[in-house]
């Protein structure tokens, strides 16, 4: 019996699902169409789907799958342990709207300030540009579209709550400078990384999960490098493990990691 619809008022359910390969089960045929039958089923009701082998021993296999209904996820993840899959590892989370996020006013002082823009005419030129920018931008990031590129990292982080080292005792106009800082680092890697943080507090164990993917696994390493010296992550960022996987289409991911 499939579970009512679970649609949360903001932004899409995201699950990050691990497995190893069940060796006992790999001789039986039939292993690839139940994974892909699951995920062309969930393609059908409106969710993606995304597939990697994963590299290491961690896991064989990933499955990233985002969209509104939460109870469709369910399903979808349920299916899956039809195939020759053992769970290993997995992540909830939500996409979201950040709270950090850039207003028309921040753009307009940052065109004053940084550009040194006096002329209005102009100013409101570039924030119609800005304005399109952004609106494409944020729809991004609460209705994800799961990018076409060769590799991913997965991780769960969380913001410290040590002593003098304690995010949320900041008030708000130090979080959100702090936060401009760390989105200035981040828009360096535009074109080279696409980012998707999901909020994960009080769903899963840590606060947020990053997903990074990018074609260039370099990418993947110079950017995290990068963004360690930067303070929001330097004094403020915890870290869990970290998962790297190639992407590929469901069929030649199955193959890879020896489901027939
Ligand atoms: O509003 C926006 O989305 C743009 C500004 C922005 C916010 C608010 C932004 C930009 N991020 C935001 C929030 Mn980010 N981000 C990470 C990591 O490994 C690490 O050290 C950190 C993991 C990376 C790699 C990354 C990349 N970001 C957040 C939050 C939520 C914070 C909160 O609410 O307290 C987290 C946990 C987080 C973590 N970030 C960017 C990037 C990149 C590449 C950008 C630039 C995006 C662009 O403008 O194109």
């Amino acid at each position: 019996m499939a579970l009512n619809p679970v649609i949360p008022s903001i932004g899409w359910g995201v699950l990050h699902l691990y497995y190893r390969v069940d060796r006992a089960c790999t001789d039986e045929p039939g292993g690839i169409k139940r994974i892909v039958d699951a995920i062309a089923a969930l393609e059908a009701d409106s969710h993606q789907a995304i597939t990697f082998s994963v590299l290491g021993h961690k896991a064989d296999l990933g499955v990233m799958a985002v969209g509104p209904d939460l109870a469709r996820l369910q399903r979808f993840q349920q299916e899956l342990l039809d195939a020759p899959l053992i769970p290993e590892y997995s992540y909830v989370s939500l996409t979201e709207q950040s709270e950090y996020a850039q207003t028309e006013d921040d753009e307009r002082a940052r065109l004053r300030a940084d550009e040194g823009l006096s002329d209005e005419g102009e100013i409101a030129e570039r924030l119609a540009v800005w304005r399109d920018r952004i609106e494409h931008y944020r729809e991004q990031r609460v209705h994800p579209r799961l990018p076409a590129k060769a590799a991913m990292c997965f991780y769960p982080m969380s913001k410290r709550r040590d002593g003098a080292d304690n995010w949320y005792a900041l008030d708000f106009d130090a979080r959100k400078l702090l936060m401009a800082g760390h989105a200035r680092v981040g828009r360096t890697y535009a074109g080279r990384v696409v980012q998707l943080i999901t909020g994960s507090t009080g769903i899963d164990d840590w606060e947020w999960g990053v997903t990074l993917f990018a074609d260039d696994p370099v990418a993947l390493k110079e950017i995290v490098y990068e963004m360690r010296f930067d303070e929001v992550s330097a004094r403020y960022g915890e870290f869990g493990e970290f998962l790297t996987g190639l992407i590929g289409n469901p069929e030649s991911v199955c193959r890879s990691v020896g489901i027939q």
